[in-house]
């Protein structure tokens, strides 16, 4: 008889955490403190499970009650495209309330059980096109801290740090509100220079800055990144003008990569690949609502001979890396100078995307999406289960 899902449960619990966000959602290191993370669960008649970390605000008991179970209990969860579907289609009637990335974390824990299940990991489950990966360095965004990110010279000492550690790509995060004197076109072009002086040539940069600039003051920074042989230039103003973005990308030699935080999943990258908006393309697990539409985006690009990369780390996002060749790096960050990204929280066994010392991350063996979650350390340490 055909398994189908018996249970879905959210279970918020308590680890540690060196990073907090500030006003404006930027992430920063600070000292170790406890915070709550969630994990979400959803179990077959069978017993077997799929589980991925969650943001609870995402799916809260309402989300779960009225969206999220009624379309998911007594499915077969080996159904997944019918499954996503279904759910995408609830958030019409949602007005708001069933976001992208609710759906997102639901289609990641079924692509995790159907792992499980045939004892796979979802890169090999998603087709096996690669068995690692290069990673790029994503810093974190420019602050006020000392030996820091706060001047340009802390930028190129902490890039130099991270082409011995092993990176050969880095992107820039730049200084952004509520940091003092952010944003700054002037600043912003300082420290990418600084950069590119400090690290030579051969290593590839990008630059995600400020991402309310107007449009002449982002094609001023476009300008002088190209002078500085950078690779892409990333989300300088307001994703959902995609005429200002084809306005950009129609006068600069540099790459425009986009959307990051646009909204309406694959439709609206097929919208920017169209429109002319970008020159790569991109996607994420957590930007268009899982697994199952970031493979519609990847094949998009790819039959418009254009590049997508994957944005964002994490294990769903690996595994969609090794789905594909037409996405070049994996994102590893946010990394800061204060901050040991490879550090394991006590709610894993390990990470999920260690780093050999040229830069290549391996995706993992493990079946489902790879992570190593200490199952103990999250039972001893949950407050609530919904
Ligand atoms: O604002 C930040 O901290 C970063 O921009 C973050 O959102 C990161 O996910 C990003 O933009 N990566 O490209
Ligand atoms: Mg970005």
């Amino acid at each position: 008889m055909t398994a189908t899902i018996e249970r879905i449960e959210l279970s918020v619990f308590t680890t540690t955490a060196r990073t907090t966000v500030d006003a404006h959602g930027h992430r920063h290191p600070a000292p170790a403190h406890e915070v709550r993370e969630a994990l979400l669960t959803v179990t077959d008649t069978d017993g077997a499970c799929g589980r991925v970390l969650a943001q609870p605000d995402h799916l809260r008991p309402a989300v779960l009650d009225k969206h999220v179970r009624p379309a998911l209990l007594g499915q077969d969860p080996l159904e997944r495209e019918r499954l996503w579907t279904s759910l995408a289609r609830k958030q019409r009637g949602a007005h708001g309330g069933l976001t992208d990335r609710a759906i997102g974390f639901v289609d990641l824990a079924l692509w995790d059980l159907a792992g499980h299940r045939l004892g796979l990991p979802v890169w090999k489950l998603l087709g096996g096109a690669r068995s690692e990966a290069p990673a790029y360095a994503s810093t974190m965004c420019g602050d006020e801290i000392p030996g820091g990110l706060a001047t340009p010279a802390d930028y190129a000492a902490f890039a130099v740090q991270l082409v011995e550690r092993g990176y050969r790509a880095i992107k820039l995060h730049t200084w952004m509100p509520p940091v003092a004197g952010a944003p700054s076109v002037a600043l912003d072009i300082a420290a990418c220079t600084a950069v590119r002086d400090a690290v030579g040539p051969d290593v590839e940069l990008m630059l995600d800055a400020n991402h309310w600039y107007s449009r002449t003051e982002a094609l001023k920074l476009g300008r002088a990144l190209q002078e500085l042989g950078y690779h892409w230039f990333e989300e300088p103003m307001e994703e959902a003008s995609i005429a200002s973005y084809r306005w950009l990308a129609d006068q600069l030699d540099i790459a425009v990569i986009g959307p990051e935080t646009a909204w309406g999943k694959n439709f609206t990258r097929a919208e920017w690949v169209t429109s002319g908006a970008c020159d790569i393309l991109r996607t994420g697990t957590t930007d268009v609502g899982g697994i199952t539409p970031a493979v519609r985006t990847l094949h998009l690009a790819e039959a418009f001979n254009m590049e997508c990369e994957v944005h964002g780390n994490g294990s769903g996002n690996l595994s969609l890396l090794g789905a594909t060749t037409n996405g070049r790096w994996y994102e590893r960050g946010l990394l800061h100078p204060h901050t040991d990204f490879d550090a394991v929280p006590p709610h894993l066994h390990s990470i999920v995307d260690a780093m050999d010392e040229h830069g290549i991350v391996r995706f993992p063996d493990r079946p489902g999406l790879g992570d190593d979650f200490d199952l103990d350390h999250i039972k001893r340490h949950t407050i609530t289960t919904e």
